[in-house]
């Protein structure tokens, strides 16, 4: 038998010694112990309801953890350094309390500490219940990064309706283009079986604002609408629904005949329209506060209206018309291109829905990729922003890194969600930029919002690697604010994940704000695009021209001739810059005008064109692909320096992958530079390694079963 005395040194060294793994489960909500950090005395909460008190109960997690001590709870305000919490509704002393909250809108907060008897208490205060769960996180997050310094006054809204996440996840759990395992959803044991998993996805979507996820793939499955799934999708919604997360799910077009036995799915054809509404109406049944449908339509094989001769404002309006009379919506997506068209691909979502702008169901969004070919790591934005401004446009980001390094790779997207939505449409003006567009600001909509395909899976990090929750993380801070920074959003991510130690959060911010930069240069520079693996999309190919269709294969994209490379976009070629605006057509036409950034992406460019540096382009070119390795060495010398400040276990994995990402890096380069080299047939510039191989090695590297595939 153990001594009495024995067990209970045992059990204190238990409780004291850090328990918790540093396996990057707890994402950006850690809560780890923080003498720094503000307390609480006591939280004061109202009436309850499933989201006020997930509100208090994360409030309570939170707190105790990073102070030790669990706040007393009371319904009234008492004492110095109380913590109020609720709607005017819920805790109607708030109503008394002069707190701006006409700031906060219909899902917004208002932090503020202000005095009441003396005392100074914080309140953190909304119109719904759901803002008042916003707040809550975000002031845990002003606790765990010390931003809570007085005065306290901070209103906060979102700047768009919709923030979704696109899972492109299949019923048998393989997640198209997904590099953190298995999809989170185990339909199988769905409705019995409610792992925990799923109420933490909820809170870290809540804790960023996300309020929606389309559990399936838009390569979509009929049967996720028969019976039996659709229970399991409610399983699921009942699960978010505290944390203001609906679910939505993809419409396959066809349902009416691989369901319902109908010999069409011609969306003006009376019986598949009522097919439709009885299905929207089933939906609701179990799911009331089901979100909509989000559809890919005459894409990629995909069945839709055009099969039938329809539009796709058609296709758009049937489902719409029977999802609102339960307020649901429908997210159109504007990713479409053509085999039979022969134009270039990048015109083709323009070409179709321009067009149809003002004929779409007012429940209807279209939902279209920052840019015009396919979540490349650097494109120019779509022209179809500003193009349709009778036509909720929603944005689609890619989070998941199908082209920018699956899991391994070190590549902060929010410098690219930032690139992508402070561009300048100029429809009405300097000015005019993206996010104006998308958050509705600048023509007017109605309806808003901003998608991202996941990258999440059931990889006990969630995301594939440490790293690549910060992706996540920035997207939903961006769905908030499309205006936001990239580099806020950066820093506070790494304050929430690594601490605050300025020795960590300086050089990780640093190697963020740069990482996807260096990813261009080592896959894609100067415009270059397209350049992956066939299928699977994993590693550089340029020279495949073999594939079924023309605008499959990278040479398609990069043109490279004896005479130059870039795919030439102007009005000598495709004319796709003439669906800019015209101040920006006229730069995107003009190969001295355009920003080297895009110039192979708008022009066909001699090899020994001068660029702004005084280098031939073929120079430029290898002396970009150099470079981007060399920006991954020093991420991976940075990072190597941090092995004091960061847990082990965290810090061995990135190390890992950092060095994983400098081969690949050195691939990626070595194959584009061998491979272009033996097209332009220029030397290297002094100094400069050549390729660790010849071409013919990397031309011969086959990867069978990478992951992600479709
Ligand atoms: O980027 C391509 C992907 C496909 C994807 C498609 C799309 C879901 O390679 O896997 O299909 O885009 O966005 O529909």
């Amino acid at each position: 038998m153990i001594p009495r005395i024995l067990l209970s040194c045992l059990l204190f060294a238990a409780v004291s010694l850090p328990s918790r793994a540093e396996d990057g489960h707890d994402l950006w909500l850690r809560y780890r112990a923080d003498p720094a950090a503000a307390t609480v005395s006591t939280l004061v909460t109202g009436t309850g309801s499933p989201t006020l008190d997930a509100a208090a109960a994360e409030l309570v997690r939170g707190l105790r953890n990073v102070s030790g001590r669990e706040p007393a709870r009371a319904h009234d305000a008492s004492g110095a350094g109380a913590l109020m919490i609720g709607t005017p509704r819920s805790l109607p002393q708030l109503a008394t309390l002069s707190l701006g909250l006409e700031r906060a809108g219909s899902e917004g907060y208002v932090i503020r500490r202000l005095a009441i008897r003396g005392q100074t208490v914080t309140v953190i205060a909304a119109n719904s219940d759901v803002g008042v769960l916003y707040g809550a996180f975000h002031f845990l997050r002003l606790v765990q990064t010390h931003q809570l310094a007085d005065p306290v006054d901070i209103a906060s809204a979102p700047r768009t309706k919709i923030r979704v996440l696109d899972h492109w996840d299949n019923l048998d759990r393989h997640v198209e283009r997904g590099y953190a395992g298995e999809s989170l959803w185990d339909w199988h044991k769905l409705p019995g079986w409610l792992d925990p998993r799923y109420t933490d996805y909820a809170r870290a979507c809540a804790s960023i604002g996300i309020n929606g996820a389309v559990l399936t793939n838009v390569n979509a499955n009929a049967t996720s609408l028969t019976p039996a799934y659709l229970q399991k999708a409610a399983a699921l919604a009942g699960v978010f629904r505290p944390y203001g997360v609906r679910v939505y799910l993809t419409a396959r077009f066809s349902a009416p005949i691989e369901l319902g036995g109908l010999k069409t799915a011609d969306p003006l054809d009376p019986a598949v329209r009522a097919w439709w509404k009885q299905k929207i109406d089933e939906i609701y049944t179990l799911i009331p506060d089901f979100g909509g449908f989000l559809v890919k339509a005459n894409s990629e094989g995909q069945p839709g209206p055009q099969d039938y001769r329809r539009t796709h404002a058609d296709g758009a309006n049937m489902l719409a018309e029977a999802l609102a009379p339960h307020a649901g919506i429908v997210m159109w997506r504007a990713f479409v291109y053509s085999h039979e068209t022969p134009t270039d691909r990048a015109k083709q979502a323009y070409d179709e829905f321009v067009p149809l702008d003002g004929k779409f169901a007012d429940n209807v969004l279209v939902q279209v990729k920052n840019g015009a070919i396919d979540f490349q790591p650097r494109e120019p934005f779509h022209p179809l922003f500003g193009a349709m401004p009778k036509t909720p446009l929603m944005m689609e980001f890619q989070i998941t890194k199908e082209y920018l390094g699956f899991a391994t790779h070190l590549v902060y997207l929010g410098t690219l969600f930032e690139e992508a939505l402070r561009s300048d449409t100029r429809v009405k003006g300097v000015g005019s930029t993206v996010a104006k567009v998308v958050d509705g600001d600048l023509q007017g909509y109605k309806l808003t919002g901003m998608a991202g395909v996941a990258n999440v899976g059931v990889d006990r990090n969630w995301s594939g690697s440490h790293f690549d929750q910060a992706n996540w993380y920035a997207f939903g801070r961006f769905a908030w604010d499309p205006e936001g920074s990239a580099r806020a959003f950066a820093e506070e991510w790494t304050r929430l994940t690594f601490g605050n130690d300025p020795k960590v959060v300086a050089p990780v911010v640093a190697m963020m704000m740069g990482s996807r930069e260096a990813a261009v240069d080592y896959m894609t520079p100067l415009g270059l695009h397209h350049l992956m693996g066939t299928g699977h999309h994993y590693g550089p190919a340029p020279w495949v021209n073999d594939l079924g269709r023309a605008d499959w294969n990278p040479v398609y994209y990069h043109r490279a001739d004896a005479g130059g490379i870039g795919f030439d976009r102007g009005p000598g070629g495709s004319n796709a810059t003439a669906q800019y605006q015209k101040d920006v057509a006229a730069i995107f036409a003009d190969r001295r005008k355009t920003p080297e950034q895009f110039l192979l992406w708008f022009h066909h460019v001699p090899w020994d064109y001068r660029m702004k540096s005084g280098r031939t382009l073929w120079d430029e070119l290898v002396i970009h692909y150099t470079h981007g390795v060399q920006v991954v060495s020093q991420m991976r010398g940075t990072w190597a320096g941090l092995a004091p400040y960061v847990d082990a276990e965290r810090h061995a994995q990135v190390a890992a992958f950092l060095a994983i990402q400098e081969q690949e890096a050195q691939w990626w380069r070595d194959a584009c530079i061998a491979y272009f080299q033996s097209i332009s047939q220029r030397p290297l510039p002094p100094g400069v390694t050549p390729p660790a191989h010849p071409l013919e090695y990397y031309r011969a590297l086959a990867f069978p079963y990478a992951p992600g595939r479709s």
